[in-house]
């Protein structure tokens, strides 16, 4: 396994948001995330071979069974972004409570991840992700709960890291969706899906299909309607799923249901860096009801319903469901 060493990301000032000042650093915790990024394919490569399959033994915030990899993960993105000097303070999924990493002049960042979505398809050796939404912090302000708390909005940028078949990071500033390969020999991401744009065409839906006996008459009817029309897709990752939506046309939806109204998924390291990504390539995000990125976060851990992905087909989606 390589030593952890700063990876170049090939094009990112260039292309990324063309000189915004308010953005000063956001480079730097990009750069961070890359690295993280590489150290993470390595482990999820090698984890078979180094007995690094399977689960903790422990269970999160959440109650669900912990990862070996979940584990690692987690622990490579806290030190990525504590090392990078720029981030104030850190909301995990695997983190109960807020990880403080600096209150100097620097730290004018915020970060929410998921540092491994999908890791129930690791032992199988399916796609996982890793998810990053970036908030500023004003100078001065304190590094507490409530700078965690505040709408996708607000987002600065987004950033998620696929580890497929390559591993391909995209990241999101306004106005710009890139995506960056990474370079298995030199330890590089290279640019190289510039100006990603969500297609038009909306071939596929992503959906857990099992779930549709849980769902509510209305809902029944938008995932009928797009099982009539589209081509099905589903990982159960939704890095992988979201991923290939944005570049080949899709929709994902993992709705609530009468039993967990809120659905699975969380508001603040899933729905909004994703949200903001979809948004950014011409896309959108909502919940049942209403935008992702306009949801006053109440709690950092909160869930919500998301429906993600091409423009025509969440607007319509969102109406029949609504009622
Ligand atoms: P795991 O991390 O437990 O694999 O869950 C993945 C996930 O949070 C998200 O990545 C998927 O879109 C969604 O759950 C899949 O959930 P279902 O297995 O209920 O379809």
């Amino acid at each position: 396994m390589r030593a952890s060493v700063s990876v170049s990301l090939d094009g990112f000032m260039e292309s990324a948001w063309g000189g915004d000042d308010g953005l000063a650093g956001l480079d730097v915790v990009v750069g961070a995330i890359a690295d993280g990024a590489r150290q993470v394919h390595d482990q999820a490569q090698a984890a078979a071979i180094e007995g690094a399959l399977g689960a903790t033994g422990e269970t999160n915030v959440h109650g669900e069974m912990v990862q070996v990899l979940d584990s690692a993960g987690s622990d490579i993105f806290v030190e990525a972004m504590r090392g990078c000097g720029r981030v104030a303070a850190l909301g995990s999924e695997e983190i109960e409570g807020v990880e403080a990493l600096g209150d100097g002049p620097a730290h004018s960042y915020v970060v929410q991840m998921d540092p491994v979505d999908g890791s129930s398809n690791i032992d199988v050796a399916v796609t996982i992700g890793s998810i990053f939404g970036i908030w500023r912090r004003s100078p001065g302000e304190a590094v507490s709960e409530p700078l965690l708390l505040r709408p996708g909005r607000e987002q600065a940028a987004a950033v998620y890291v696929v580890y497929g078949s390559s591993t391909v990071m995209v990241a999101a500033t306004p106005g710009a969706v890139n995506g960056f390969t990474l370079d298995g020999v030199s330890g590089d991401f290279v640019l190289t899906h510039p100006a990603i744009t969500i297609p038009e065409k909306c071939e596929y839906y992503s959906t857990n299909e099992g779930n549709f006996g849980k769902l509510d008459a209305r809902t029944r009817e938008a995932v009928s309607r797009l099982r009539d029309s589209h081509s099905l897709r589903y990982v159960g990752s939704l890095v992988a799923d979201f991923h290939r939506n944005l570049l080949k046309g899709g929709i994902f939806l993992y709705p609530g249901d009468v039993k967990s109204p809120e659905g699975k998924l969380r508001l603040m390291y899933e729905a909004n860096p994703l949200g903001y990504v979809a948004e950014q390539a011409g896309g959108a995000a909502y919940s049942d009801r209403e935008r992702i990125l306009d949801i006053q976060p109440e709690a950092r851990h909160q869930r919500t319903p998301l429906i993600l992905g091409n423009r025509r087909e969440v607007e319509e989606t969102v109406r029949i469901i609504s009622g």
